[in-house]
């Protein structure tokens, strides 16, 4: 007995229970009784079969992270397997909540698995960088088959109850008190007799006719891997399931784990799973939540449509407000669209799509606001329409409504100005789409009310949005940071890359795209139309667009596309375009290196994210991080630019920044002091002072 497992005996069938909340971590604490209790129960003749449960919301959620890198304590979770398998009695998992990683595995010892109807199963490593390590590569396969295996260590997203019991993976699914329900199929199982084979054993589902198709999934996903190790280690280790003896197989996923749980991509993985959590808490008191019930949205566009499905798909009812009947109509047909192809596309049943469309109430008045508990504007972004929209909304909004503007860079104080209660007043900065992308800026106003904070913040993580509070600034984290990494791009094409170079640059550091092909692919005329508001100059997009060269979608832009292809040809046009102007500016080509790129790109957006940091706009480094990687496709795992610049070196990076500085004399260079700071101490946090 400890504080952490507890044994119970109901007749002859002995129920283990493990308690270590929140999430039922398999820590040192809990594996260390959870051996004793097994050894000890494999022994005591009185006992005929041993149920493994959880108290708290879930089953084990998986090995606990914070462990990894430090000294393995024994015993460890591949000792207790082995103990689990040496067991005669029928050994049973009772699994609600989530089974998951280290907690699957543990499960996968036992000779039977049974669940809730509720619970979801899955080995999510691959999140972290990492392979299943706790035999989960060698035992899965042998009960589901090694496709369905790849599928789930690859993706590492985790299944329902059902799917795992049509899978083979769990032997039965119950409604109501699952302890009850383990016990008995545990003292009926008994009662049948033996002998019980452990999944290490079961090699019928093992059948290598699966090979080839196997190997033709693992070369798609080593295809869009981008330089992940995980999912590659992941694949292999199945792979070696089907083709070694178990032991063999298992000594592999060993060494597989072993390298990369010391490698910098699950290092940079883990500080992201904990820089998410880190980033929706809020620092201070417990402040008080206000209830939200239905939301409202202004503007049925393309970002207020996509922010009221974001609401819907998070199961609240939404009023869709615009100034027409015919615009509140085609946005709400857009809306219908975009659920169909959800549903052709087989992500959404139809009666799910039924049930969110029932969610919406379209409006033309304002006076039907007035039930909201929320109001997110999402209106032209020009400050004297948000002025009058929040103070028309000022006049019908109930007393304690929260009010949002979805400025992507407009001053949220001035616009909280408009409106009479700046305390209930704050920035919702989404990313289109915005029911599909995850990140969510929130920006805090001067006079934004705490609870309202936590209340959205809250809101956030309900409909499955990662919430990073921001303060008030031009572009606050993510767009501020985007102008610096592109301040040089136009600079790099006019000294002599080319746009394919720069793009190869970005590819091969692991973002999904460079950002010449995210540009032609966004319509560069975008852009023009926002530099030109702003009396700003681009010397070749401008001249791009002054020929009606758009992107992809005029067949024209920084690459070619012939025939309506996505694929980016080399443009012979642009380059000539890029030799003229450089001539214009009497620039003498050169030859830029991969190195160049990183440095003149990323080193100054990782300076400005010094600057947002000492400016107090971001309250932690790793908020930074999350907002990269969430909404702007930073790589994973490099784990985010802030983390990245200590992979990198922070002396190296403000060497090259005083570097360029030096030659440039532009401010984008000018190294900040948190960055030096940084460079002396290691350390992204102020100094107390
Ligand atoms: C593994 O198992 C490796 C093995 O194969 C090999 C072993 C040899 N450890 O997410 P939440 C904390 S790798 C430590 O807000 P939810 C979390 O930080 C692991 N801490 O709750 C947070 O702390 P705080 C494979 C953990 O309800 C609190 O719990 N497993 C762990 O939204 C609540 O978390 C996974 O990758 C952990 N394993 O979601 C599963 N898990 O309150 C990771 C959570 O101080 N976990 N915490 O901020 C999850 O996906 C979600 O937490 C879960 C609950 C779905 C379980």
């Amino acid at each position: 007995m400890s504080d952490f497992v507890s044994t119970k005996r109901h007749g002859n069938v002995a129920l283990v229970t493990i308690d270590n909340p929140p999430v039922n971590a398999l820590s040192f604490h809990v594996r260390e009784p959870l051996m004793q209790a097994l050894v000890s129960l494999r022994d005591e003749p009185s006992v005929a079969a041993i149920v493994m449960a959880c108290a708290g919301r879930t089953f084990v959620a998986g090995a606990e992270i914070t462990e990894f890198g430090k000294p393995a304590q024994q015993p460890d979770l591949r000792a207790i397997v082995a103990v689990l398998e040496t067991i005669a009695k029928p050994t049973i998992a009772a699994i609600h909540g989530t089974a998951l990683g280290g907690g699957l595995e543990l499960a996968l010892g036992c000779h039977f698995r049974i669940a809730d109807r509720t619970a979801r199963l899955g080995l999510p490593e691959v999140k972290l960088g990492l392979l299943p390590g706790g035999g989960g590569t060698v035992r899965l396969p042998r009960l589901v088959g090694p496709l369905k295996a790849l599928s789930m260590i690859a993706s590492g997203t985790p299944i329902g109850a059902a799917e795992a019991l049509a899978a083979g993976l769990v032997d039965a699914v119950f409604d109501g008190d699952l302890t009850a329900q383990a016990v008995s199929f545990a003292s009926e199982t008994a009662a049948k007799g033996g002998p019980f084979t452990p999944v290490r054993d079961r090699n019928d589902r093992l059948d290598r006719a699966d090979l080839p198709a196997f190997d033709k999934e693992m070369a798609a996903l080593a295809a869009k891997a981008r330089g992940l190790e995980a999912p590659i280690a992941g694949a292999q280790s199945v792979r070696n399931a089907l083709m070694l003896p178990f032991d063999e197989a298992l000594a592999a996923e060993r060494a597989l784990f072993v390298t990369l749980v010391g490698g910098d991509q699950s290092r940079a993985q883990r500080h992201l799973f904990f820089a998410e959590r880190e980033a929706a808490k809020i620092p201070g008191k417990d402040f008080g939540k206000r209830k939200i019930a239905r939301v409202g949205v202004i503007g049925a566009g393309t970002m207020g449509g996509g922010i009221a499905m974001a609401f819907a798909n998070g199961g609240f009812p939404v009023t869709l407000l615009e100034t027409t009947q015919e615009a509140l109509q085609r946005g709400l047909a857009t809306i219908d669209k975009n659920y169909g192809v959800s549903v052709t596309r087989g992500s959404l049943s139809e009666d799910a799509r039924r049930e969110r469309l029932d969610l919406f109430r379209g409006s033309t008045d304002y006076a039907d606001l007035a039930d909201c508990d929320l109001i997110v504007e999402a209106v032209f972004e020009e400050m004297a329409v948000k002025k009058e929209v929040f103070g028309r909304l000022d006049a019908v909004a109930k007393s304690g409504a929260i009010l949002a503007t979805n400025t992507s860079y407009l001053d949220v104080n001035e616009i909280a100005a408009s409106a009479s209660r700046p305390q209930d007043f704050l920035g919702m900065h989404f990313f289109s789409p915005a029911n599909v992308m995850k990140l969510l800026e929130i920006v805090r106003a001067d006079k934004t009310s705490p609870d309202v904070l936590a209340t959205i913040v809250d809101l956030a993580r309900r409909i499955g949005k990662v919430p990073v509070v921001v303060g008030v600034c031009h572009g606050f984290v993510g767009n501020r940071m985007l102008a610096a990494r592109g301040s040089e791009l136009e600079t790099l094409l006019l000294e002599g890359a080319t746009p394919r170079q720069v793009d190869q640059a970005f590819t091969d550091f692991g973002w999904p795209m460079g950002p010449f092909r995210m540009g032609d692919l966004a319509g560069l005329d975008i852009g023009w139309r926002n530099r030109k508001a702003r009396r700003q100059t681009a010397v070749i997009a401008d001249a791009l667009c002054e020929q009606g060269h758009f992107g992809q979608k005029t067949g024209s832009g920084f690459y070619r596309y012939e025939n309506g292809s996505r694929a980016a040809l080399p443009n012979p046009e642009v380059e000539a375009l890029i030799r003229d102007k450089a001539a214009e500016k009497g620039v003498a080509l050169r030859a830029i290196g991969t190195d160049e790129v990183i440095e003149r790109t990323l080193y100054p957006m990782i300076n400005e994210g010094a600057k947002i940091l000492e400016e107090g706009i971001a309250a932690r480094a790793s908020d930074i991080d999350v907002v990269w990687v969430n909404g702007y496709g930073f790589p994973v795992g490099k784990g985010g630019p802030m983390f990245w610049a200590g992979l990198e070196g922070v002396d190296k990076i403000t060497r090259r920044l005083d570097h360029w500085h030096g030659q440039t004399g532009k401010d984008i260079f000018r190294v900040a002091s948190r960055l030096r700071r940084m460079a002396e101490t290691g350390s992204w946090d102020a100094v107390a002072s």
